[in-house]
Parts: structure tokens; C-alpha cells; sequence
């Protein structure tokens, strides 16, 4: 199908500014679900608040545009009572690790058949430029005008630790390599998380002095290199993707099933 066929088109124009990275990550997420032959009917889409939240008003399959930070709370829900369906929950930086954290760990710790896509623009975009666990130190912000105190998060390391059994980091830049990550992300039984690093001009971009979006975009082409790649031992600095983890791990709905089944059997575990 055409992209434009899983959009609601009734929702146009959409609120995202000129250049802001998440309509690339909302372009190669619908072209995923299509490469997996996925019909609108078997995908919930469930998202918490901010300007990458909206991507559930815009996304034509069954969606949930929930509360700031619990959208993977709804999803836990919704994939419980119907493991049969595809749960997709696309947040931002603020909204899966600030208000949403303990969500994230828990729901990776479980291994729910969830996918979390975090669409990582290092700052608050709605609300107008505050930072977030993810700015990093020394970055500029609205709350932090003279430079950000607080170090960031590493997601990947942080959804390895919680146990998510499928984590992967990219950026807007990597467009043809994020479809296929989230394609396999998708189709993983388990918690799957996907880092994608996508560019806010409007805020982080302009408080940060770092030019424009095409700008922002040259920064992650020259500042990320190939998993286990030779040159992030000469450059620590340089950002790894690709994916980091795939196992196979017991899942958190089959789990329950199992202790639905024993539980009618009135035997004991
Ligand atoms: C309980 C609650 N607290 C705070 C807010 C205000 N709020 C809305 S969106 C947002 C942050 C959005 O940032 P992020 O999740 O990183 O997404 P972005 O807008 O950058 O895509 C905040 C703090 C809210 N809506 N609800
Ligand atoms: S404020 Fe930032 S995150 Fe929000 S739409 Fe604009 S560029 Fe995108």
C-alpha cells in the first residue's frame, strides 16, 4: 500500500515544525508495518503526550493517544487482553524516561510483546525547550539556560540492563536502516526497544546553536558509527547503532497464559 493509505488524512496538517525529525521516523514506521504485511486492523499504536505522540492522531490503525509517560501502562493492558495484536508505542525522550521511566524498566523487566520506538530529540519539543534525562550535560535548554547539570540516560544500556530481549539504536539520518530495524523489532517476540535520534531545530537545534535541521542530520552521519565499529575505540564520542540485542526469551503474555491454564486445572504450580 501507499504510505498515504495508513494516514489519517482528516488530521492534516500535521503540528511537527519544518525539518523536525519524527515525520522520518513516522514514514519509515508505516513502511515497516507494510514490508511486514501487517493489515491497519492488527496494529495499536499507543502514545503518551508530546509532539512525537501525535503520531498516534495520525496513524490509521487502532490508536490510543493516552497520558504523558503511560502509554506503555495502556499498551501493557491492551496486549494482555489481546496478545494477538501488534502493540506499537512510539515516545519521546521525555515521555518514556522522565515521567515514563519506571513504566520503561518495568515493562522491558516483564518482556512484554511491546514495541517501544523512543524518538530521542534530546529535549522537551512540546512544551517549549525544557531538557529531559536525555539533553545531556552542558546542553542548553529553557530550564537550564546556563548549561544542563544532570548526565543522560544511555538507552540502550539502560533497556539491556531492564532486560528487554530486542534493543537497537538509530537516527533520521539512517532512513533506509531504521525501516529494516524496526521490521525486525516488529516481528521480535518480546519488549523491543528502538533509540531513534531525531533532530528538534526549533528547540534543541536553535537553544544548542547547532545549526539547522540538514545540519543536525550531518551531525548524525558524522557523529555515529556501525556497531562494533574500529573507530569508536579511537573516538569514544562517536554514538554506536544497529542492534545491540535479539534473544529469545520467555515472554510475558505466554507466561501468563501458562498460569491461566494451570490456575483452571486447580493445580498447583
Ligand atoms: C502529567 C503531565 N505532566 C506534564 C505534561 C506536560 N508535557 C506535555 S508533553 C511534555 C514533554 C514532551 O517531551 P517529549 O516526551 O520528549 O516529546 P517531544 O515533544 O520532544 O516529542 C510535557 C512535560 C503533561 N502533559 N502531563
Ligand atoms: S518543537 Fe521540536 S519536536 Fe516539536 S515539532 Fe517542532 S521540531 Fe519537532
Amino acid at each position: 500500500m501507499s504510505v498515504r493509505a495508513y494516514l489519517r488524512e482528516r488530521f492534516m496538517p500535521h503540528i511537527w515544525c519544518p525539518g523536525c525529525g519524527h515525520g522520518t521516523i513516522m514514514n519509515n514506521l508505516v513502511r515497516a508495518i507494510d514490508s511486514l504485511g501487517l493489515t491497519k486492523n492488527e496494529v495499536v499504536t499507543v502514545t503518551g503526550i508530546g509532539c512525537s505522540s501525535r503520531i498516534s492522531g495520525y496513524l490509521d490503525f487502532h490508536t490510543l493517544h493516552t497520558i504523558h509517560g503511560r502509554a506503555l501502562a495502556f499498551a501493557t493492558g491492551v496486549k494482555l487482553s489481546r496478545p494477538d495484536l501488534t502493540l506499537i508505542v512510539p515516545m519521546g525522550d521525555g515521555d518514556a524516561l522522565a515521567i515514563g521511566g519506571n513504566h520503561f524498566i518495568h515493562a522491558a523487566r516483564r518482556n512484554i510483546d511491546i514495541t517501544a520506538v523512543i524518538m530521542n530529540n534530546s529535549i522537551y519539543g512540546m512544551t517549549g525547550g525544557q531538557f529531559s534525562p536525555l539533553s545531556g550535560y552542558g546542553k542548553l535548554a529553557t530550564t537550564a539556560p546556563y548549561g544542563n547539570i544532570y548526565e543522560s540516560f544511555d538507552i540502550v544500556e539502560l533497556a539491556k540492563a531492564a532486560g528487554a530481549s530486542f534493543v537497537a539504536r538509530t537516527t533520521t539520518y539512517h532512513a533506509a536502516s531504521m525501516k529494516e530495524i524496526l521490521e525486525k523489532a516488529i516481528s521480535h517476540k518480546g519488549f523491543s526497544v528502538v533509540e531513534i535520534l531525531t533532530q528538534c531545530p526549533t528547540y534543541f537545534g536553535r537553544k544548542n546553536r547547532v545549526g539547522d535541521a540538514v545540519d543536525m542530520l550531518n551531525f548524525y552521519k558524522d557523529h555515529t558509527v556501525p556497531v562494533g565499529s574500529e573507530r569508536k575505540k579511537d573516538d569514544p564520542t562517536l554514538i554506536e547503532r544497529g542492534i545491540f540485542v535479539q534473544e529469545e526469551k520467555p515472554e510475558y503474555c505466554a507466561e501468563y497464559e501458562k498460569i491461566v491454564e494451570t490456575a483452571k486445572r486447580g493445580a498447583r504450580v
